[in-house]
């Protein structure tokens, strides 16, 4: 089996963060997932880098966790209304049968949508987030959980995207995101997780489990916004944060198998 190797990219203007992308990839690729990456940075809805950094590290010898992905479940119980605030009360009612506290929950998708970070803007990270009371735990309220290390195995590229064509996906949001999310349910200690889009023109949100799946949500946040992030939530009574941090972080991932959508 051919060599896997990380392709990191991350971009910067003024010292601050404007955006960043991981593959894992089979070192026949990593030229062109760097030139994919490199237009990605310089095309970003953000606005345009001033530093960009490629970096690609070797796997070898390393230990690679195989997961499948999450369900994907694309409908809701038909709403009355229209509207951000009702989708939020989906997302409440979505992360209650996973566990999640209404106040922790209605808590998460506030700061979410004013700024998580103390200095009033976007995390770098999530948050990280006690199941119970809403208490945020997270060692850097600025840096925040940063959750890397994942990507598609080469043979699921035909499933991911049989799904994004179900979906109507044109942009990749969905794909990284279900990573993501399948990487993050199965981590030590966790309960589920709430994502906002920080792109301003992507409104779809999703609440994930391990129990139920990935469940999208239409219209998290007004079509503009520029608030978005993650909270990942954590029942601090089976919970260590080193053991948290060091899966979420350096742990790498294949998600492989078909995407079920329901
Ligand atoms: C979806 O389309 O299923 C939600 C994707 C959320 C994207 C989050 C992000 O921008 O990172």
């Amino acid at each position: 089996m051919a060599e896997l190797f990380s392709v990191r990219m991350r971009a910067a203007r003024g010292g601050m963060h404007v955006s960043g992308a991981e593959r894992i990839v089979p070192e026949g690729r990593i030229e062109a997932v760097a030139a994919s990456l490199l237009r990605r940075a310089m095309t970003h809805e953000n606005g345009r880098p001033e530093e960009i950094r490629i970096t690609a590290e070797s796997l070898a010898g390393k230990e690679i966790l195989r997961l499948r992905p999450l369900e994907v479940i694309n409908s809701h119980s038909p709403l009355r209304g229209e509207g951000e605030m009702v989708y939020h009360a989906v997302a409440v009612s979505e992360l209650a049968r996973a566990g999640i506290s209404d106040n922790a929950a209605r808590g998460a998708i506030k700061k979410i949508l004013s700024g998580a970070s103390p200095a009033g803007g976007n995390m770098r990270g999530a948050m990280l987030i006690d199941a119970t009371t809403g208490e945020r735990l997270e060692p850097d309220m600025e840096r925040g959980i940063r959750a890397r290390a994942v990507d598609w195995a080469e043979e699921a590229e035909e499933y991911v995207s049989i799904a994004e064509r179900e979906l109507k996906c044109a942009t990749p949001h969905f794909r990284e995101a279900l990573a993501l999310a399948s990487k993050a349910a199965n981590a030590p200690g966790a309960v589920a997780e709430l994502c906002i889009s920080d792109d301003p023109r992507y409104t779809t949100g999703y609440v994930a489990s391990s129990a139920f799946g990935y469940c999208r949500i239409a219209s998290m946040k007004e079509d503009g916004c520029r608030f978005g992030g993650r909270a990942f939530f954590v029942r601090r009574e089976d919970f260590d944060m080193n053991e948290y941090i060091k899966y979420m972080r350096n742990m790498p991932v294949l998600i492989s198998g078909m995407v079920r959508i329901l």
